[in-house]
């Protein structure tokens, strides 16, 4: 049986893929997408959210727009990594979806509410806003979802600051509501991401695939590893968001183990952190977990699986710009 999940994202280069994985992978229901601000305003990442869903081919799954601010804090993008439109690199076409008449929040409470307890698993790949309105808004959800499977934090790692990682750091009073609601949670962080390099021969297999839609990954991986080498130093970018998808789909390529995990909201030098405690076995009934070790290679083979089983898409409105080299060599 495949499992159902809702995908919270902020597309974002990393949030796409995790949406065209979740969509091709034949191990994954994807009942519902959303959207929150984040990596761009909401009405950028909500559009290339649409426009990454015609472009994948997805017709029949819900999409809604959630939060276009943070719970408490000020707007904070990361239009260094991800452009002026969150999506930079391709041209992106038109959507063809319509979005769902219901705010982010209402869809996913209506949809966890749908399905059989324990049966439907979030997973948010962005800020933690619209999670942590929807277990406050409806208790019940925090009863009756199977597991939270984020991309966020990290247990070694930042990359906003020092010790948070963006998508904790820019709301982190609701990763603490999230973290601290009393459902399992999984934070596929930075230490496990940072694993997940898309290199010369993972873009070499994708372009192989031979596809449009995976031609627009090979673009979308071309400028996130521009940027990641311009900024941050990185030979190949980390493709975060895909991981927390991975995990569900099969947790022995995104292992994780349990350690008891809290969110730091009021450090001068350390908000945004989450601060987990290593020391010695995590103690009975813990229901946070922090994945470590990737099988990069069985990760690219889901990614890789994904865009084949997904074909060419004759109506996704997208062609190739030219501008990214299909031998594996990411251009100078
Ligand atoms: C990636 C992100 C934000 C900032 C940087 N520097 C890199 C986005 C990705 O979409 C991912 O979900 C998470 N936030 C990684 O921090
Ligand atoms: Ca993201």
């Amino acid at each position: 049986m495949p499992e159902k999940i809702i995908l919270d994202c902020d597309p974002g280069h990393d949030d796409a893929v995790a949406l065209l994985l979740a969509h091709g992978s034949p191990d994954i229901e994807l009942l519902a997408v959303t959207t929150v601000v984040g990596n761009q305003t909401l009405a950028k990442v909500t559009r290339n959210a649409l426009a990454v869903a015609r472009i994948a081919g997805i017709t029949d799954v819900p999409f809604a727009a959630g939060a276009d601010r943070p719970l408490v804090r000020r707007i904070e993008v990361a239009d260094d990594i991800h452009g002026e439109t969150g999506l930079d690199g391709p041209d992106l076409p038109d959507p063809a979806l319509e979005l769902d008449d219901r705010h982010a929040v209402d869809l996913i409470i209506d949809t966890v509410l749908a399905h059989e307890p324990g049966t439907v698993t979030l997973v948010p790949t962005g800020g933690l806003t619209n999670i942590a309105l929807a277990a406050r808004r409806e208790p019940r959800i925090v009863e009756r979802v199977k597991k939270v499977v984020l991309m966020g934090g990290g247990v070694h790692v930042g990359n906003r600051t020092a010790v948070a990682e963006f998508n904790i750091f820019i709301d982190p009073e609701a990763a603490d509501v999230v973290f601290s609601a009393g459902w399992d949670v999984v934070m596929v962080g930075l230490d496990l991401t940072h694993q997940a390099l898309a290199t010369p021969e993972v873009a070499a297999r994708i372009a192989a695939v031979g596809t449009g839609p995976a031609a627009f990954v090979g673009e979308l991986l071309d400028f996130f590893g521009r940027t990641y080498r311009d900024v941050q130093g990185f030979d190949a970018p980390p493709v975060h968001d895909p991981c927390a998808v991975a995990h569900v789909i099969d947790p022995s390529i995104v292992r994780a183990v349990p350690t008891p995990i809290e969110v730091e909201t009021a450090g001068a030098l350390t908000l945004g952190m989450t601060v987990a405690d290593l020391r010695g076995p995590a103690p009975a009934g813990c229901r946070t977990s922090a994945a470590m070790e990737l099988d990069h290679e069985r990760f690219w083979d889901l990614v890789v699986d994904a865009l084949e089983r997904i074909g060419e898409n004759p109506g996704s409105g997208w062609t190739p710009s030219g501008r990214v080299q299909v031998d594996g060599q990411v251009p100078a």
